[in-house]
C-alpha cells in the first residue's frame, strides 16, 4: 500500500511517483519512529512539514543542541533511536555535541542532517552552508552514512537504525544532501526499496561457561556488591534484575541514572553507604556500568586496600579489562545475562554473611540519620538541603514523575537527597557531566512517556538550554522547572580582585528566571522558602501547566564543583 506517494503526470504517461521527502518519512514510519526532534530550515523545512502532516510528531526546538539531547534521552527511555533533524553545517554542528553525548552514554540516537551538494562541497566551491559533514561526524559517533540516491533511502535508514540500537547502543549520523529530497522515482519501486528492520537489537546470549564462572566468583564472596549502571536501566529487564539482586542477597549500589531500578529504599540498597561498600567489598559485580571516572577507574583510595575481584556484565566485549582485570567477564545483553544467572543459581543460594550486610545497613542508617535534620529547615534564603527536602517528599508522593537534574551542587545534592522509586525516572548529565541536557531531556521525557516532569536545575545549568521554556509552553507540556538559583556557577559570592568586571563564576544577582516562563504564557513563581517551593511545585504538578520556579538559594551555599572539586587542577604558583 502506498501511503504518501503522490500522483503526478510524468513524461506524458501517468505513473505514480514518489520522492526523497516521502521515502524518508515512509522509512521512519515503517520502522515505528513516530517522533522527530529538530530545528527547521534549508533544506529540511518541508521534510518537517510533510512528516507532521503524515502523523509523525515533530517537535521544533529553538536550538539543535537541545533537540539533540531530547533525541538522545528519547533513545534511552524507549530503546528506539531518538531522531534529531537539523539543517546543514551550523545546525548540524549544533546537533553534534548531543550526538557525541549519545555515543558516550550508549544511548541510541540518529542525527539526520540535510547537507549541501556533494559536487560543490568536494571541490570546496563555497556552497550555501558548505561542510563535509560526514567526515566531521565520523569520529564522534558509532556509525555515519550518507545517502545519495532516493532508492537507497530505505537501506540508509535501516543501517542507521540497526547501528544505533544493536550491540552497545550509540549515536549514528545520517547525511542527506539537499538534492536527495526532490529526487523522484517510481512509487512502487520506492516502496519496495524500503526496509523494515527485523530484530534491530538481537539478543546476545552469554556463554554458559561465563555465567558459571561469574556465579562461582560471586558465591565465593564474603562481602559482595552489585553495581547497577544506566546500561541496566536501559535494558528494561527490571523484573529479572530485581529478582536477581534479591536472590543474591548482596547490597547494590545504583549509579546515578540507575537509581530507582530497584527503589532507593530497598533494604539491600547501599546508595547511602557508597564509600563503605566500594572500599570494603571483596567481589564487585558490575551490571551495565563502566569502571570509568565515576567509579574512580576501579582503583585507588576509593576502592581501599582489600583485594577485589570484579565480575562485569556488558554487551561490549572491549569494555572488559579496560581499567582493571575482570575476573569474570560476562558478555551479552543484560536481559539474557540476568535470566541466565537466575536460571543457574541454586534454589538454596546462600545470602552473604550478615556481618557484611549489617555493616552496610549500619553505615546507611548513619548517613540517612545525619542528613535527615538538614532537610527539615525552612530557612530563607534557602540552602540546598532545605529546598531539596521538600522536593524529595514530592517525588515520594509522585513516584512516577520523571526527575531531570543538572548543575554541580544542584546535581550532586539532588542525587543524594532525592530517593527514586521506579526505573528510568532519573535523567541527568550522564558520563560527561554535561551542562545543557535539562530542557531537551524534560521535553523528551514528557513527550515519550506522557508523565509529569520535574526538572531540578542549577542556574548555570539551566542557562545552557533555557530558551526552550518557550518550546515547553508552545507544546503545553507538563514540565515544572525548579531553578536552584544561587547567583552563579557553584556559588554567587566570588569577587574579581583585579577590576570592575564581575568574577568569572557569578551571574546577575537576584535574577528572576520565573519571568522567562511568564513571557511565554507559562506560570512563573519566585519561591524564597521551602514552604513556598513545596506549594508551587505541588500546584504545578497538579495542574500540569508549564511552570518555572525561581528557588532563591543562599549564594554562599554551594561548594566548588559540587562533589567533584578534587578534579580541579591546582596551580603550584601563588594565587594572585
Ligand atoms: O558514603 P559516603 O559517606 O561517602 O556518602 C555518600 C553517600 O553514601 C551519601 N548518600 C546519602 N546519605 C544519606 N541519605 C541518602 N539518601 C544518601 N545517598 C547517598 O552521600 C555521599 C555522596 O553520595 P554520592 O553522591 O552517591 O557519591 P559521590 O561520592 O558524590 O559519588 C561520586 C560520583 C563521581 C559518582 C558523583 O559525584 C557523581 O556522579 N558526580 C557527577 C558529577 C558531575 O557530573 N557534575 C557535573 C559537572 S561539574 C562542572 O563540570 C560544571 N560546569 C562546567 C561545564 C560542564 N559541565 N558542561 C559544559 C557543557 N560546560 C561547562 C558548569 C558550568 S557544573 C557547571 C554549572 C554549575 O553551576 P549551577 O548553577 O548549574 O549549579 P550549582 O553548583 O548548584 O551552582
Ligand atoms: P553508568 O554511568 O551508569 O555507570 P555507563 O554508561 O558507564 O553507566 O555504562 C553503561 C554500560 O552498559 C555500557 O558499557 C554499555 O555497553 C552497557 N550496556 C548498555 N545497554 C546494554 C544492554 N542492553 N546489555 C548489556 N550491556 C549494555
Ligand atoms: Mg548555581
Amino acid at each position: 500500500m502506498l501511503n504518501t506517494a503522490q500522483k503526478t503526470e510524468a513524461a506524458g504517461a501517468e505513473q505514480e511517483l514518489t520522492d526523497g521527502f516521502h521515502l524518508v518519512i515512509d522509512a521512519l514510519k515503517l520502522n515505528g519512529i513516530d517522533t522527530i526532534y529538530g530545528v527547521p530550515g534549508i533544506p529540511i523545512t518541508d521534510l518537517g512539514r510533510m512528516a507532521q502532516a503524515s502523523g509523525i510528531r515533530v517537535l521544533s526546538f529553538r536550538h539543535e543542541q537541545n533537540a539533540g539531547y531530547a533525541a538522545a534521552i528519547a533513545g534511552f527511555l524507549t530503546k528506539k533511536p531518538g531522531v534529531c533533524l537539523t539543517v546543514s553545517a551550523p545546525g548540524f554542528l549544533n546537533g553534534l555535541t548531543a550526538l557525541a553525548h549519545a555515543t558516550t552514554n550508549c544511548f541510541p540516537m540518529i542525527l539526520v542532517s540535510g547537507s549541501s551538494e556533494r559536487e560543490i562541497v568536494d571541490l570546496q566551491q563555497g556552497d550555501y552552508e558548505e561542510m563535509d559533514q560526514l567526515a566531521v561526524a565520523k569520529p564522534l559517533c558509532k556509525a555515519a552514512f550518507r545517502v545519495l540516491h532516493a532508492q537507497d533511502i530505505g537501506i540508509g535508514f535501516a543501517r542507521a537504525i540497526r547501528a544505533a540500537v544493536s550491540g552497545r547502543p550509540g549515536g549514528v549520523y545520517l547525511d542527506l544532501p539537499a538534492k536527495l529530497f526532490s529526487q523522484v522515482m517510481n512509487a512502487e519501486a520506492g516502496q519496495k526499496s524500503l526496509v523494515k528492520v527485523i530484530d534491530p537489537a538481537p539478543a546476545q546470549l552469554p556463554a554458559p561457561a561465563a555465567i558459571k564462572r561469574a556465579l562461582d566468583v560471586l558465591k565465593s564472596a564474603k562481602r559482595p556488591l552489585i553495581i547497577l549502571g544506566k546500561g541496566a536501566a536501559y535494558a528494561q529487564a527490571d523484573e529479572a534484575i530485581k529478582n536477581f539482586v534479591e536472590k543474591s542477597g548482596a547490597p547494590f549500589l545504583p549509579m546515578s541514572m540507575a537509581k530507582g531500578l530497584l527503589p532507593d529504599l530497598h533494604p539491600q540498597c547501599a546508595g547511602a553507604a557508597r564509600s563503605t561498600v566500594l572500599k570494603d567489598a571483596d567481589v564487585v559485580m558490575l551490571i551495565g556500568a563502566r569502571l570509568n571516572w565515576l567509579l574512580s577507574h576501579g582503583k585507588g583510595k576509593t576502592w581501599g586496600e582489600a583485594p577485589k575481584k570484579f565480575i562485569q556484565v556488558d554487551i561490549e566485549p572491549k569494555e572488559m579489562d579496560s581499567n582493571v582485570e575482570i575476573a569474570a567477564p560476562v558478555v551479552g545483553d543484560i536481559a539474557s545475562c540476568v535470566s541466565a544467572f537466575l536460571e543457574a543459581m541454586s534454589a538454596n543460594w546462600l545470602a552473604p554473611p550478615t556481618e557484611w550486610t549489617s555493616a552496610v545497613q549500619k553505615k546507611r542508617e548513619e548517613n540517612v540519620a545525619k542528613m535527615a535534620p538538614r532537610l527539615m529547615n525552612n530557612n530563607s534564603p534557602m540552602d540546598y538541603h532545605g529546598a531539596l527536602g521538600v522536593l524529595r517528599t514530592i517525588i515520594k508522593e509522585r513516584p512516577d514523575a520523571i526527575l531531570v537534574n543538572e548543575g554541580a551542587n544542584a546535581l550532586d545534592l539532588t542525587r543524594g537527597v532525592i530517593d527514586m522509586y521506579q526505573p528510568r525516572k532519573r535523567l541527568d548529565v550522564g558520563t560527561w557531566g554535561v551542562m545543557g541536557i535539562g530542557m531537551g531531556s524534560a521535553i523528551a521525557a514528557s513527550v515519550e512517556t506522557g508523565k509529569p516532569v520535574l526538572a531540578i536545575e542549577g542556574d548555570s545549568a539551566f542557562g545552557f538550554s533555557g530558551m526552550e521554556v518557550e518550546t515547553i509552553c508552545r507544546y503545553k507540556l507538563p514540565v515544572c522547572v525548579v531553578i536552584l538559583n544561587n547567583d552563579g556557577i557553584y556559588r554567587g559570592t566570588d569577587l574579581n580582585s583585579a577590576g570592575s568586571d564581575p568574577a568569572t563564576t557569578v551571574f546577575v544577582k537576584g535574577a528572576r528566571y520565573d519571568k522567562m516562563m511568564e513571557a511565554f504564557g507559562g506560570v512563573g513563581v519566585n519561591a524564597t522558602t521551602p514552604d513556598e517551593l513545596k506549594r508551587a511545585v505541588n500546584e504545578a504538578m497538579d495542574s500540569g501547566k508549564p511552570t518555572l520556579i525561581n528557588a532563591v538559594i543562599d549564594p554562599a551555599a554551594g561548594s566548588e564543583s559540587g562533589r567533584i572539586g578534587n578534579l580541579n587542577p591546582q596551580s603550584v604558583l601563588k594565587k594572585k
